[in-house]
């Protein structure tokens, strides 16, 4: 077995992989950017080293320098995690002709399984189930349109070749929109896969997104740990899964685990693995192949009771895997509520900032995994996940019960997140009788009504406005009382002395974050939450908007982001153009509100 293992990654699946190792009796690595000096993942490992600058290509994505602190350190084996380099086939090769164990599947799965294209042709060979439509790529527009007239029929999803996980897809009802599609499509690739290739599927209506665990050993050994819903997703982002997934039973089961394996073996899988697939009217359907461990691999753990790293690692050190597929059982239902840092009253836009006090829930089947702490700070460099909820009971209704009591013992101070979305969702009938909750996510004033207690927007020329919650005794008996005005309102200070030992420490003074000053720049001026690219302008100059109509998307860490007016009124400035970075801070636009 390693001696030192280092963890490419940051944030909770850095520190997810430093316990396992820790459990396992091997040294951990810990490697870090220059914002990410006081991250909870460098101090939780056993040594750590400098990448280099603040962004992800001059950091966690340096193959090099990787490479060389684990000559270095002598570490043995890089475990990637997910994002950054996890899937980048280079970098396997890179650490094989190094003399360093990759912890994942060989180069050459990683690059069958990267272009879904030959990824279909090798499922289809190997007689997996995949959506119909093209195995090859297809040129141009009347391409698409001969084979779709004569295999296919409408509507269909256009996807780009080097895609994934929803990058790069249109959907197509008829032939009247089947030019913008493809070009969209087209263009996606381009974009974030320099790959303008795109391929045709059938469009599948209302499918669910049910996913297979798959573990691979060298010895030939491959097993299923079941599977995950993950329906409910934003933009192609998951943002709630579950173990098992409602619509599957024992049968299903066995028949979607088989084609996992199947499809595992196909291309010589080692490692923990998913196989991601569409669930239609009892039929399941390939959709791509994740070469790597995934967030949502938790609510797999709680069910099976299995350390999915763990087999990861065994696995990459040439060990069997520790179970068999008769091993394998399911108890009880997971779910995970992952925790962004985003507003989703406000079309889910980045909300990265300080955090002042925070604190975890805890008790029976409740599971952290995050990758902050009190006085942290959430950059807009990196991904806005900051922690994944996990919770476990018997049954799923009892899960989400859990769950939803688990979120509100969730405390974080300062910082907006997921949190009261998820418990909104969480209580719907919806979600109770177990549906994709997909036009709950599409509904604005369902989102709108999750809208933070924000104090009212101070006039022009006003002082900021703070709300602050203090804690007084009257006769005994304890109230919370929220004071909404300027900061150290005397009425306030009087009643208990604010910030002088409140009642309830911590919650006496307002936090970092938590104050809300009169809108930098003024109150008509719209800036960038995050620093980007501006990938569309959606106004002009001059233009009416309406409070929360989109105005742009700026491109950050292969995410988009949507910017919605912050009030309704007209455009009198305009000071973004596509194409072009943006700083976090920097004006979007000045909206002026209409003469009443
Ligand atoms: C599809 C689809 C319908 N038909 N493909 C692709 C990436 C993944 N994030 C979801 N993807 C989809 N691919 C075909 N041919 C619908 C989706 C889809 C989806 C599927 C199940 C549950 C939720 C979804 C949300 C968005 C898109």
């Amino acid at each position: 077995m390693f001696k030192k293992v280092l963890v490419a990654n940051r944030g909770e699946i850095a520190i997810r992989v430093f316990r396992t190792l820790e459990e396992m009796g091997i040294a951990s690595v810990a490697v870090y950017s220059e914002l990410d000096r006081d991250a909870l993942h460098v101090q939780r490992a056993d040594e750590a080293y400098l990448l280099g600058g603040p962004t992800a290509a001059e950091s966690y994505l340096k193959i090099d320098k990787i490479i060389e602190v684990c000559k270095e350190s002598g570490a043995e084996a890089v475990h990637p995690g997910y994002g950054f380099l996890a899937e980048n086939a280079d970098f396997a090769r890179a650490c094989d002709e190094a003399g360093i164990v990759f912890i994942g599947p060989p180069a050459s799965a990683i690059d069958a399984m990267g272009s879904k294209t030959r990824a279909r042709e090798l499922m289809k060979a190997a007689g997996v189930p995949i959506v119909p439509g093209t195995t090859e790529v297809i040129e141009d527009v009347d391409a698409a349109r001969k084979v779709i007239d004569k295999e296919i029929g409408y509507p269909v999803a256009i996807k780009a070749s080097g895609g994934g996980g929803g990058k790069g897809f249109r959907v197509a009802l008829e032939e009247s929109e089947l030019e913008k599609a493809f070009e969209g499509a087209s263009r996606e690739g381009e974009k974030f896969f320099s790959d303008p290739r795109v391929y045709i599927e059938r469009y599948l209506p209302d499918p669910r997104h049910v996913e297979v665990q798959i573990l691979a050993d060298r010895h030939g050994n491959v097993i299923h740990l079941g599977e995950r819903d993950c329906s409910v997703q934003r933009r192609h982002q998951k943002v709630i899964e579950e173990a098992p997934a409602p619509a599957v039973d024992e049968e299903m089961r066995a028949r979607i685990g088989k084609i996992g394996v199947e499809a595992a073996k196909a291309v010589d899988y080692v490692g923990a693995g998913t196989i991601e697939g569409l669930l239609q009217d009892g039929e399941y359907f390939f959709l791509e192949m994740n070469t790597r461990v995934q967030v949502e691999h938790c609510v797999t753990e709680m069910v099976t009771g299995i350390d999915i790293v763990r087999e990861g690692i065994l696995a990459a050190a040439g060990e069997p895997l520790s179970y068999k597929q008769e091993d394998v059982e399911l108890r009880g239902h997971a779910i995970e509520c992952r925790i962004n840092a985003e507003d989703a009253s406000k079309n889910f836009a980045p909300a990265p900032g300080g955090i002042g006090n925070y604190k975890e829930p805890a008790g029976p089947g409740v599971r952290v995994d995050s990758g902050v702490g009190p006085g942290g700070e959430v950059t807009p460099m990196y991904d806005p996940m900051v922690a994944k909820l996990i919770c476990w009971d018997v049954d799923r209704e009892k899960a989400t019960r859990r769950a939803i009591r688990a979120l509100h013992e969730y405390e974080i101070e300062g910082l907006k997140t997921l949190i009261p979305f998820h418990i909104a969702l969480l209580d719907t009938e919806q979600w109770a009788n177990g549906e994709t909750c997909r036009d709950l996510l599409e509904d604005k004033s369902w989102l709108k009504t999750l809208a933070f207690d924000a104090p009212p927007k101070p006039a022009e020329g006003e002082d900021e406005t703070v709300e602050q919650t203090y804690t007084v005794e009257v006769s005994g008996r304890r109230f919370d009382v929220k004071v909404i005005g300027p900061p150290f309102a005397g009425g306030a200070v009087a009643m208990n002395g604010a910030g002088a030992g409140g009642t309830v420490p911590g919650r006496a003074a307002p936090k970092r974050g938590e104050r809300k000053a009169s809108a930098g720049g003024g109150a008509d001026e719209l800036v960038s939450p995050l620093q980007g690219n501006m990938w569309k302008v959606l106004v002009e100059q001059g233009q009416t908007v309406e409070e929360g109509q989109l105005i742009c998307i700026i491109e950050a860490m292969k995410m988009e982001n949507e910017i919605t007016a912050h009030k309704a009124g007209v455009i009198e400035t305009l000071s973004i153009k596509e194409g072009e970075p943006i700083q976090s801070g920097a004006p979007i636009a000045v909206i002026k509100a209409p003469a009443e």
